[in-house]
């Protein structure tokens, strides 16, 4: 008897799937040590602190655990394969006390990157000191030789390059959570992707009014539906800023962070984006002529919506001035390359963008 088709696993909101063969590389790309950490220390409010060499962490039970991975920058892969070994296996190794209530999870990274969790959660969760990854050992780029993988978890709370467990009696807020605004408990189906944004009401109208944006973080900025032709944002702080209506013809947001910000329906004609970091940033609908996102990222950057019907709506209005790089190919999830391929081959006008795929 034929089985019934299941239905695809339903992604959290907001979030849309990668290519199946592609696993996008986010945050730090190298740890500090040309091989990385070699072993794994567990410190703090333990009855026994310990030291365990990858040789040791091998040698303990292996737990294998399917994943689904959500980036905060909005692209999942579901089903990834990982094994190592369980947390909850080195909580009871070190003897950790009672009196630790969180977890920080330190790197062996340049900028000595961190995050946390609550121990209960990363232990409820099914947390894991990962070694391998589809049934192979951890590629350097992507956290190995040992990385964390919390399941349920927005994947920053992954960690890569780990060399220690620190058990704490408070939080230590971590890297991301702290430089970024990224919400401390990231479950993303609730979409904890940040805080509350950086600024009141008064002070982002007060930022704007001036018509320059300096280096303070912006985070949450909600310029909707504003006139604000010739905007100076270059290099400012904008993740999760709402330009969604905005007229912005000719602003510059060189090299500005713009994660997860929404353009949609922005007027942006003519607009720079140089260098700007647009990782799961929303120009569904914009009017881009003229714009120039070279140099930019635009990683699970969405230039359409996907109906229901599968189909590609609300597309966002390019023409031959419009430039991109090459490498936009190797950076838009498949719906979204699909879409600008169709846009800039109905573009008329001279010829501007470098990439064809
Ligand atoms: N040490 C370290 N770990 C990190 C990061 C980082 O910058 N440094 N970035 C986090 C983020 S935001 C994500 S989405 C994942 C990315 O892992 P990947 O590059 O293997 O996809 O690692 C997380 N762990
Ligand atoms: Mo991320």
């Amino acid at each position: 008897m034929a089985q019934p088709e299941r239905p695809p696993p339903p992604l959290p909101p907001g979030q849309q799937l990668a290519a199946a063969h592609k696993w996008p590389l986010v945050g730090e790309r190298a740890p500090a040590s040309a091989c990385g950490p070699q072993s794994v220390v567990a410190a703090g409010l333990v009855a026994r602190p310990q030291t365990w060499s990858l040789a040791e962490l091998r040698a303990m039970p292996q737990t294998a655990c399917v994943v689904d991975v959500h980036c905060v920058t909005r692209w999942s892969k579901l089903g990834m394969r990982f094994s190592g070994v369980l947390l909850a296996e080195l909580v009871r190794r070190a003897e950790v006390l009672p009196a630790a209530r969180y977890v920080s999870f330190e790197a062996d990274s340049p900028r000595g990157h961190s995050t946390s969790l609550v121990l209960q959660d990363a232990l409820s969760l099914g947390a894991l000191v990962a070694l391998e990854a589809e049934g192979r050992p951890l590629p350097l780029e992507h956290g190995g030789p040992v990385r964390m993988v919390v399941p349920g978890r927005y994947f920053y709370k992954s960690l890569k390059w780990l060399q220690r467990l620190n058990f704490l009696s408070t939080d230590c807020l971590g890297y991301w959570e702290r430089e970024a605004g990224y919400h401390n408990t990231a479950d993303p189906w609730r979409e904890q992707r940040y805080q509350a944004a950086a600024l009141t009401r008064q002070q982002m109208a007060e930022a704007l009014s001036q018509g320059v944006l300096g280096r303070r973080d912006l985070r949450g900025l909600d310029a909707s539906g504003q006139q604000l032709p010739g905007l100076m944002a270059a290099g400012a702080r904008l993740r999760n800023a709402n330009f969604a209506r905005a007229v912005l013809r000719g602003a510059c947001f060189d090299g500005a962070n713009l994660t997860n910000a929404s353009f949609e329906l922005a007027d942006l004609r003519g607009a720079s984006f140089r260098r700007a970091d647009l990782e799961g940033t929303n120009l569904a609908g914009a009017d881009l002529r003229g714009c120039d996102f070279s140099a930019a990222s635009l990683t699970a950057a969405t230039f359409c919506r996907e109906a229901a019907d599968g189909g590609l709506a609300q597309l966002a209005r390019v023409d031959g001035s419009t430039r991109f790089d090459a490498a936009v190919w190797e950076q838009l999830l498949p719906a979204q390359a699909e879409c600008l391929q169709r846009l800039l081959a109905s573009a008329s006008g001279p010829p501007g963008h470098e990439g064809s795929p």
